[in-house]
């Protein structure tokens, strides 16, 4: 049985790579992570059950052939389809447990003056032409190890990639979870960002392997929202609106701690993701547990927590699972191409789109945003619930499910 995903992997390869690709499925995930040696084909990434195969200028290899070249049966899709642009799935109206963002688009896309920071690898130089506002951001990476750009901070945020002998793929993490925020409609790759006319600060200090140390983080934070840095030019355009799909292991540090309380002085909104290990806690995971930060854990096409998601988070918002992942701009052999991932990091993503929606619609009452922290809002769940994004201007408690860990007080805000 082939699922819903299945149109996404077709866009990847329409666009710039004219070469042949098909899906391949197999039974598990252990075996799709088992060395293939296939004739003539080249794997060109595996994802959870699946991999993708490159057949080069190949015309039709049959199913069967394939799966006695594997010496198993597998499931094989042939990319024949090109130029779908509907909603997918975590966007879509039709959606019961997407955020449902289409008539909201009807209404608004955000406006430039809401300026969204995102605190992540960088960009991709091929990406930022699928940005309709892009403004200055700053490589905050002080470690020339770390940096791979040759140096410590500067202007530039490029992501140059973030490979290096222990990871020897780059993410581009950064150019996907900026890419769910605001990725222009007209992008070729057809990904539909959130708030597209939102304008985007792109501040770097996630590098090699997707590394980066917390004082850069801490310091990029109070830059964005127009704070003081030694040696850092003012940032003319302080931040609204922060992306911190990013997570560490302990206590929220009180150096962090100040710096995210100086954002939410300044009345921005910082969204943080709940961290990837499957842990019933966000306890030991920052700045998710830091204080004025809404915490973002990932839900799947059925509104469940994805399998990875720590619980605990104040909300769930769309973050996939290998059946229904995210559709985000990447980078593939040098240019831009559509991808699948999941993660909290893409749920994050989808509160910061949506307050930057928020924000110009002023569904919600003063402050204008639909998700904020408890302490700004007095909104809070009950305790045995959590808050889930359910459309563009509601988050709601939902109750735990059973055996399912909930905070006391998770936030939520349903206006
Ligand atoms: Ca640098």
């Amino acid at each position: 049985m082939r699922i819903a995903s299945t149109i996404t992997w077709l866009m990847l390869i329409h666009g710039a790579l004219a070469t042949q690709r098909v899906v391949v499925t197999f039974e598990t995930r252990e075996i799709a992570a088992m060395p293939h040696k296939i004739l003539n084909a080249t794997i060109v990434r595996q994802y959870g059950r699946r991999i993708v195969l490159d057949l080069g200028r190949a015309a039709v290899l049959p199913e069967a052939w394939i799966g006695e070249m594997l010496g198993m049966h597998v499931t094989v899709e042939l990319d024949s389809m090109v130029g779908v642009s509907t909603p997918t799935w975590n966007l879509a109206d039709s959606e019961p447990h997407s955020i449902q963002v289409e008539k909201l688009w009807a209404r608004t896309k955000s406006i430039p003056d809401v300026y969204i920071a995102v605190l992540d690898s960088g960009l991709a130089e091929v990406a930022k032409g699928s940005f309709a506002h892009l403004v200055p951001g700053y490589d905050f990476i002080s470690d020339k190890n770390f940096s791979l750009d040759g140096d410590g901070r500067d202007p530039d945020s490029t992501d140059p990639g973030d490979a290096g002998p222990d990871c020897l793929d780059p993410s581009w993490h950064g150019t996907m979870v900026t890419s769910i925020i605001a990725a222009d409609h007209r992008n070729p790759f057809d990904v539909l960002g959130i708030a597209p006319d939102a304008s985007i600060i792109s501040i770097r200090v996630l590098g090699l392997c997707g590394a980066g140390y917390t004082a850069d983080v801490t310091d990029a934070i109070v830059w964005a929202v127009g704070g003081v840095i030694n040696g850092v030019p003012m940032n003319p355009h302080p931040a609204k609106i922060i992306d911190l799909s990013l997570e560490g292991d302990g206590k929220c540090p009180s150096f962090l701690q100040s710096a995210i309380n100086q954002a939410h002085d300044s009345g921005a909104l910082v969204y943080a993701a709940a961290g990837n290990d499957a842990f019933d806690t966000i306890a030991n995971i920052y700045p998710a547990n830091c204080k004025n930060v809404v915490s973002v854990g990932a839900s799947t096409k059925s509104g469940a927590l994805a399998p990875y998601s720590n619980m605990g988070a104040n909300v769930l918002a769309p973050g996939g699972d290998d059946d229904d992942p995210i559709y985000v701009l990447s980078v593939f052999d040098g240019v831009l191409s559509g991808a699948l991932t999941v993660g909290t990091s893409m749920a994050v993503a989808h509160v910061a789109g949506l307050a930057a929606l928020n924000i110009v619609t002023a569904n919600c009452p003063s402050p204008s945003y639909a998700i904020t922290p408890g302490a700004s809002s007095g909104c809070k769940c009950p305790k045995g619930t959590y808050g889930r994004v359910t459309n563009a201007t509601h988050a709601v408690c939902i109750t735990c499910p059973l055996g399912q860990y909930c905070p006391a007080a998770s936030v939520a805000c349903a206006c």
